[in-house]
C-alpha cells in the first residue's frame, strides 16, 4: 500500500511513523508513506494557502488550488490503483465516524490519499470534487486533521496482512468480537497485597476461558452496553447476564441500554 498525506505541517508526522510497528512495516515495504507540504503547491509569491471566507465570517478557509495541485502531484507518483482499491479521504469533524470496520476495509486498498485540514475549514470544492470519503475520529475539537490522519494510518497499517507478528491476536480483538477485553495479569501473583484472581492460577483452561468470557461480558455491560446490542452472544452468555442483571436487565442490555446488576457475580 502507498499512503500519501497532504498537510501544512509535515514535521508533525516524523515521530509516529518512525517508530515501532509502522516503522517495521515501512522497512519491510508493506507500506510506503509520503508526506507532502501543501504550501509547496501554493504558486503565488507569498505561497498563500488560506484566504478569507466568501460571505464573511470568522477565521480563514484553505484555498482549493494548492490542495488540488498537491493531490494531483502525489497521485501521479507511484503505481496507480484500481478504482475500487483507492480512496481520497478528507479528514474533517463532519466526516463519517472512523471505526474498526473502516480500517479493515481501507487495509485492502493499494492507495490512500489523506487530506488534513486546518484553520476553520477547507473550501467546499475539495470535498465535492476531490475527496471520495470524509472521516472524523470522534466528537471532540482538535486543531487540525493531522493527528486524525495519523490515527487512521496507524489503524489501517496494522491491519495489512503481514504487518503484525501474530495474526491470531488481531482476529481475537475485542472490537471484532464485539466485547471489551477481559482483565489481564502477569507475575507477580501478589503485588502490594493485590492478588491475581485465583481462577487464573488454577490451570483449568476450560474454566479460565469461561471466566474470561464472563469478565468480558460484565465489563462490556458496565462500560459499553451499546456494544452488547451488536455483539454475537451465545445462549450461555445471555444466561450469565440474566443471572447478574435479571431478566429485565438482560432485555435492557440486549437493546444497548444501561442496566443495574441485581446481584454481585460471585459464582
Ligand atoms: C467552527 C467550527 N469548527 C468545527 C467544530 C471548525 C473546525 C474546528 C477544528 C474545523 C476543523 C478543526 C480541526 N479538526 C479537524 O480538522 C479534524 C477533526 C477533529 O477536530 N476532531 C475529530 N476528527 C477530526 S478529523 C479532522
Amino acid at each position: 500500500m502507498r499512503v500519501d498525506i497532504l498537510t501544512l505541517f509535515p514535521e508533525m508526522f516524523r515521530g509516529p511513523f518512525d517508530e515501532s510497528i509502522i516503522r517495521r512495516a515501512r522497512e519491510r515495504d508493506l507500506v510506503s508513506i509520503h508526506v507532502h507540504n501543501i504550501r509547496d503547491y501554493a504558486l503565488d509569491r507569498h505561497r498563500v494557502t488560506d484566504d478569507y471566507p466568501y460571505g464573511g465570517g470568522p477565521g480563514m478557509v484553505m484555498k482549493p488550488d494548492p490542495i488540488f495541485a498537491a493531490a494531483e502531484a502525489a497521485l501521479a507518483q507511484g503505481e496507480p490503483a484500481p478504482p475500487d482499491r483507492r480512496a481520497i479521504i478528507l479528514m474533517t469533524p463532519q466526516g463519517r465516524p472512523f471505526h474498526q470496520h473502516i480500517a479493515d476495509e481501507l487495509a485492502t486498498y493499494t492507495r490512500l490519499l489523506l487530506i488534513c485540514g486546518h484553520y476553520e475549514g477547507v473550501d467546499e470544492r475539495v470535498r465535492e470534487h476531490l475527496a471520495t470519503d470524509e472521516l472524523s475520529i470522534g466528537d471532540y475539537v482538535l486543531t487540525g486533521g493531522e493527528l486524525p490522519a495519523m490515527v487512521v494510518v496507524d489503524a489501517v497499517v496494522r491491519r495489512i496482512p503481514g504487518v503484525l507478528g501474530c495474526p491470531a491476536s488481531a482476529a481475537e480483538e475485542s472490537i471484532t468480537s464485539g466485547l471489551l477485553e477481559y482483565p489481564q495479569y502477569t507475575r507477580p501473583a501478589e503485588f502490594r497485597g493485590w492478588s491475581v484472581p485465583e481462577m487464573l492460577l488454577s490451570g483449568n483452561h476450560g474454566a479460565i476461558a469461561r471466566w474470561r468470557r464472563e469478565q468480558a461480558l460484565l465489563r462490556t455491560a458496565q462500560r459499553r452496553p451499546d456494544l452488547l446490542a451488536c455483539a454475537p452472544l451465545t445462549n450461555a452468555d445471555r444466561a450469565f447476564l440474566a443471572r447478574v442483571y435479571g431478566p429485565d436487565g438482560l432485555a435492557r442490555l440486549l437493546a444497548g441500554q444501561p442496566a443495574t446488576p441485581v446481584r454481585r457475580d460471585e459464582d
